[in-house]
């Protein structure tokens, strides 16, 4: 499957580019690289084959990375595909020139200050030294039933996966804080996906985009995240598990075919608009 939105690097912005995805397709499909899980010749394949089955844009990031060479894996992935190659950083040392663009993140369901502004205030002089577009996203974790790495390493609390009310909460005040989208993730390799309940719940509780990632394993949770009102969905290890491209494809038509649906119902919702006026 050929992607017909990201041809070509994005002329303009990546923000801007992530918009079309959402109104052309109704949801995007976002897959996550991990430099620390295997070697950067496998990535730039997995990268590629995610391209050509697709995937809309890519993420780089871990909540550490144990090997150095973080810089040079953002580098060549960028390299070897004109998707957009978003790096989605664990703390600022992840910050490397050679990017599209840099989720900002904001911690905003922890109550630790590293992660609400401590590493950002590191992170952003490099950010404007290596003229990467930085894309504000408030990152709530959510429990996934075991603790995964970000909770570790970032010394925070997940959201109780049965108390939807907190994360509309700090998903709402994401959105005035200003952030571009609101990034709900149990982690990487969680034991279960976000629950569709409270995916539901908050995106119907806010009007910036979703992005529901950790613990999906099956195209169908993918397409139900979507249903439930996702904007975008993430897999990271599942595709480090299993790469083929026709796996990758079923995510994309999972997610691009419940995406579709809801740009469906809005041009209906439209045209009775404009019909009632
Ligand atoms: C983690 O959302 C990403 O931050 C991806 O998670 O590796 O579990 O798919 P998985």
């Amino acid at each position: 499957m050929k992607n017909p939105v990201g041809q070509g690097k994005p002329a303009d912005s990546v923000c801007r580019y992530l918009d079309r995805v959402l109104a052309e397709k109704g949801a995007g499909y976002l897959v996550l690289l991990d430099p620390d899980r295997a070697a950067t010749g496998d990535l730039v394949t997995l990268a590629k084959r995610s391209q050509d089955h697709g995937v809309d844009a890519i993420l780089v990031g871990s909540s550490i990375t144990l090997k150095p060479s973080f810089a040079e894996c953002v580098a060549a992935v960028r390299e070897s595909v004109s998707l957009p190659v978003i790096v989605f950083p664990g703390n600022a040392f992840h910050v490397v020139p050679g990017a599209d663009a840099v989720f900002f993140l904001c911690l905003l369901s922890g109550r630790n200050p590293q992660f609400l502004v401590g590493e950002q205030a590191k992170a952003a002089p490099l950010i404007k030294a290596y003229e990467l577009e930085a894309i504000p996203v408030g990152y709530l974790l959510i429990d996934s039933g075991e603790r995964t790495s970000v909770e570790f390493m970032s010394s925070t609390l997940p959201i109780p996966r049965d108390k939807p009310d907190i994360a509309m909460a700090h998903a709402l005040a994401a959105q005035y804080f200003g952030m571009r989208y609101v990034f709900m993730d149990g982690g990487s390799g969680g034991r279960s996906a976000v629950p569709v309940e409270m995916v539901r719940a908050v995106s119907q509780y806010i009007e910036i985009p979703l992005v529901v990632g950790g613990g999906i394993r099956s195209p169908e949770e993918a397409g139900a995240a979507v249903e439930a009102g996702a904007s975008f969905v993430v897999t990271g290890n599942i595709l480090e598990d299993d790469g083929r491209g026709e796996l990758i494809e079923a995510f994309a038509r999972a997610i691009h075919g419940a995406g579709a649906s809801r740009t469906e119902t809005a041009s209906v919702e439209a045209t009775a608009g404009r019909l009632r006026r």
